[in-house]
């Protein structure tokens, strides 16, 4: 270990709504649990552009945001024995402390590890304090545990999950987020069993995910919902078998009237709500199988935004559940995917539609997500 602070250049989002400004920053040494990585590459996920947009109620400025990365370890803090410098790591927004105190490590049910929630959630390490800084010295906050929108950052031992070094971390940092959140969603959170109908409202990375994901569990019938038309080539390349236009336009009842009724008689077996659009929400669920159908909710709704439907929809039956990382426990989970991808079983290089180089290309990278034509736009440093 250096122990050195390392001077590096950064994103860094000074406010809500304007472009990341290019910054030299200092990235303190890690401290006691903590590891300090080199990033290598970051894509962009939509909940960094929610955030950027001032959307999130956690969202605090300045920061440095960026949650779907590849790194190598750089230097390791005191006491930290699970990874050492060189180790290629994810880091994971949802951690897993896998302590035996842990009920919710200990737990099948859920991957929600809560140790360093609070604090992730205010910007700061595990103690209360920061390890980003600009070039006049304060403070910089972190984003999610993560903040990969830099040259290096700080992570928490307990939010690094080791991957082979086989896979280029180019490719690799697409587990860190969106892909695995859509396949887990599929495999864990619902646990969608071969010959289900399955709806999927939103086809960016997510939405995609949930359909290749729940293709491999041999869902019969797969509904990709979308306003873009332009999503459902890829959308039946991995496995939809129905590609639906949801804008008013297109469809003369609601989305749910024509899912449950005209598609299927009483609707899917299993719902994804990959938009964070409430009203997408609420179709979801309503387009759920009646007496046993089952809507997940994936999306990220903004601030203040709540979810409704009659109860009437829930007492015939229907459930309404959600997901953060599709339930995979993080540490353990994404070097298996890692591996699932090496030996083949697992193509994920269809989710990258755009590439750029230096962190400096960021907002290159946000435009091209803004887009409407970008899954994930890989920004390698
Ligand atoms: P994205 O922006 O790439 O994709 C969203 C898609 O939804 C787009 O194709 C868009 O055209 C479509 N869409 C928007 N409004 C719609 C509507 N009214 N009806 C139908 N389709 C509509 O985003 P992404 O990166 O794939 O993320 C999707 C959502 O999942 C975001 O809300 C994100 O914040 C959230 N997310 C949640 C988790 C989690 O753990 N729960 C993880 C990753 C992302
Ligand atoms: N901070 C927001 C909620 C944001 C949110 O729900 N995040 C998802 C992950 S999005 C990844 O792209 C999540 O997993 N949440 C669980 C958690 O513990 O944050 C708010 O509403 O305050
Ligand atoms: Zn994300």
């Amino acid at each position: 270990t250096t122990g050195k602070p390392i001077k590096c250049k950064a994103m860094v989002a000074r406010g809500p709504k304007q472009p990341l400004t290019e910054e030299e920053i200092t990235v303190d040494a890690p401290k006691a649990g903590e590891v300090r990585v080199k990033v290598i590459a970051n894509a962009l996920c939509h909940t960094d552009i929610y955030t950027l947009d001032g959307y999130d109620p956690e969202g605090l400025f300045p920061c440095i945001l960026g949650h779907e990365a590849g790194c190598v370890v750089e230097s390791v803090g005191p006491g930290v024995l699970s990874v050492q410098p060189g180790d290629h790591v994810i880091p994971c927004y949802t951690p897993q402390c896998s302590q035996t105190s842990c009920i919710f490590c200990m737990s099948p049910k859920t991957n929600l590890c809560p140790e360093i929630r609070s604090t992730q959630g205010q910007g700061v390490m595990p103690d209360g304090t920061v390890r980003l800084h600009d070039k006049d010295g304060k403070d910089i906050f972190h984003f999610m545990g993560c903040s990969t929108m830099s040259e290096y950052t700080v992570l928490a031992e307990i939010s690094c999950a080791k991957i082979s070094k086989e896979m280029a971390l180019s490719k690799a940092c697409l587990f860190g987020c969106g892909v695995s959140t859509g396949l887990g969603a599929v495999w864990n959170t619902c646990k969608v069993e071969a010959d289900s109908t399955v709806a999927v409202f939103g086809l960016g990375a997510v939405g995609l995910a949930v359909i290749q994901g729940a293709k491999m569990a041999g869902a019969s019938k797969i509904i990709a919902v979308d306003l873009n038309p332009d999503k459902f080539e890829m959308a039946k390349k991995l496995g939809a078998t129905d590609c639906v236009n949801s804008s008013p336009d297109k469809i003369d009842k609601p989305i749910q009237k024509v899912i449950a009724g005209d598609m299927t008689p009483w609707g899917v077996d299993y719902s994804f709500d990959c938009t964070g659009n409430v009203k997408v929400m609420r179709a979801a669920l309503e387009c759920a199988h009646r007496g046993w159908g089952e809507s997940c909710v994936i999306g990220v709704a903004a601030s203040g935004h709540e979810i409704a439907t009659r109860p009437f929809q829930l007492v015939t039956g229907r459930v309404w559940k959600g997901t953060a990382f599709g339930g995979f426990k993080s540490r353990r989970d994404v070097p298996q995917l890692v591996e699932r991808h090496l030996k083949g079983e697992l193509p994920i290089d269809h989710f990258i539609t755009h590439s750029f180089e230096g962190v400096n290309k960021t907002n290159d990278a946000i435009h091209a997500l803004h887009s409407g034509d970008c899954l994930r736009a890989v920004v390698r440093y």
